[in-house]
């Protein structure tokens, strides 16, 4: 019998790239590499929003932050450029300001000719590129002594004897407190307020509670950037626990939770498909999900009870004209 001329053919998912990725070594360390293993072998998988930031993923945060859906950016410029002389009338100048994520630095930058600090300690993951923003930052400004601190802060820290003890301003803008759970930034804020010292305080930028269309178009753009941010996570993930993710085979999905006041962010797979990695394998059916980030949205008061429990009286709130975004000072509540 004459075999069809058809049967050579395999038959795959439209999605699945022609050549799937080989595995590589793993190249996290060991502990990087238990956390991620935990999260992908749990009943529910997930990992951690801080695998989204590999040298790709922060280069594609930065392009989010100029997509017209994004509204979180601009709107807190927005809040900084309308209410920055207000926010350095009811702060002061001559802190010690210390930014937390700082980056490129920019956003602190835009306040020190109205904040004045005596001193800027910026506080970052990435440390060479932290130094580099630094380097041209204390041109511009040769008066204010900067003291850049290369460290993963999430979990918790001690500032070195270098960073002066009086009138610290915790600097936390960008809304990055809503990437931890209600507990988890509880948690956190009474550890900065542990850092801040009695004359200690906090100025940060939150998200508020808005309508569902307009956060869900925030976090699924229609150029597909924040799916490549989310899916560029498993290419991460490859790189750092020696997986063969196949990007092609999974599509992003976010969408507002109502009853946690969250926009969840995850990865699902689009077929049937099997991860394997050095220590480690899991089978996906089709439609299953990584969840990968947690972004919440709080109300005003919501978040100033969040503060209260945290040690800390809210001393201002700024908003932008629809109430999208609130920055906040807040004082250190003397023991
Ligand atoms: C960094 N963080 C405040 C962003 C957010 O809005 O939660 C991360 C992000 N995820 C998707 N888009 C932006």
């Amino acid at each position: 019998m004459q075999m069809s001329r058809f049967s050579a053919i395999r038959v795959v998912s439209p999605y699945a790239s022609n050549t799937p990725p080989q595995r590589q070594p793993a190249n996290g360390s060991a502990a990087v590499i238990a956390e991620i293993s935990a999260g992908l072998l749990a009943p529910d998988a997930h990992t951690s929003p801080k695998f989204l930031y590999d040298g790709l993923g922060s280069k594609l945060f930065e392009a989010i932050c100029e997509l017209p859906e994004y509204y979180p950016t601009r709107t807190e410029a927005g809040i900084f450029a309308a209410h920055g002389a207000d926010m350095a009338r009811a702060i002061g100048t001559g802190t010690t300001m210390i930014d937390l994520g700082a980056g490129n630095c920019a956003k602190a930058a835009s306040l020190f000719p109205l904040l004045q600090p005596a001193q800027y300690v910026p506080v970052d993951i990435s440390r060479d590129f932290l130094t580099e923003a630094v380097g041209r930052l204390q041109q511009r400004f040769p008066h204010i002594e900067m003291t850049a601190l290369g460290l993963d802060f999430s979990s918790g820290f001690e500032l070195p004897d270098s960073v002066r003890h009086s009138r610290r301003l915790f600097f936390y803008p960008g809304s990055s407190i809503g990437n931890f759970s209600p507990e988890q930034a509880t948690a956190f804020l009474r550890g900065l307020r542990a850092n801040a010292g009695a004359d200690g305080g906090l100025l940060i930028g939150v998200d508020l509670i808005k309508d569902s269309g307009v956060l869900d178009a925030a976090y699924d753009d229609a150029l597909g950037v924040t799916a490549a941010f989310n899916l560029n996570m498993l290419r991460h993930l490859n790189h750092l626990i020696g997986a063969d993710f196949d990007v092609g085979q999974w599509q992003h999905r976010a969408f507002f939770n109502a009853a946690e006041s969250r926009i969840e962010m995850h990865l699902e797979a689009r077929s049937a498909l099997t991860v394997r990695w050095d220590d480690g394998e899991r089978h996906f059916a089709r439609g299953e999900r990584i969840h990968t980030e947690d972004s919440y949205k709080y109300t005003r008061q919501s978040f100033v009870g969040l503060l209260e429990r945290a040690g800390f009286a809210t001393a201002q709130v700024w908003t932008d004209p629809a109430n999208w975004f609130a920055v906040i000072h807040a004082r250190v509540i003397p023991d």
